[in-house]
């Protein structure tokens, strides 16, 4: 059963409006909101609406539909908070945790989006 989905996470309180968040884009099948605990200037969580864990699971289960607005509002939202790398000191680090082993702490599929700094170097 590795892709149990518990409707009483975090992330599926704040698409059923139970918990408030500062919404930066929102789209058929798609929401980003600015992270509760930013670890860099820009730091925003773009979700699917749909109740997806993982990547994997998203990409195994998902329609193309929202595998199309999916990966379309992660891009739109590094253009709204102004991190592509064609602008001055821009650049952005996409990351997405899943599982045990990934450290995954919300069980429903986030992608994070981090900018407005030079970011560390990572997977050496
Ligand atoms: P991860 O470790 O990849 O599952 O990251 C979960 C992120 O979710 C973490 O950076 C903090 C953020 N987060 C947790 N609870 C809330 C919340 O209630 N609101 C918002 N906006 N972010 C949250």
């Amino acid at each position: 059963m590795p892709y149990a989905y518990d409707d009483q996470n975090i992330f599926a309180k704040i698409l059923r409006g139970e918990i408030p968040n500062k919404t930066v884009y929102e789209s058929a099948h798609s929401l980003a909101f600015h992270d509760i605990q930013p670890q860099a200037p820009v730091h925003v969580l773009v979700i699917p609406k749909g109740p997806y864990v993982t990547y994997d699971h998203f990409a195994a289960e998902a329609s193309d539909a929202e595998i199309a607005d999916y990966s379309r509002a992660i891009a739109e939202v590094c253009r709204i908070v102004d991190v592509a790398p064609g602008n001055d000191g821009g650049g952005y680090r996409l990351i997405s945790n899943a599982g045990e082993a990934g450290v995954q702490e919300v069980p429903h599929l986030h992608v994070h989006v981090l900018g407005g700094r030079v970011l560390g170097r990572m997977l050496k």
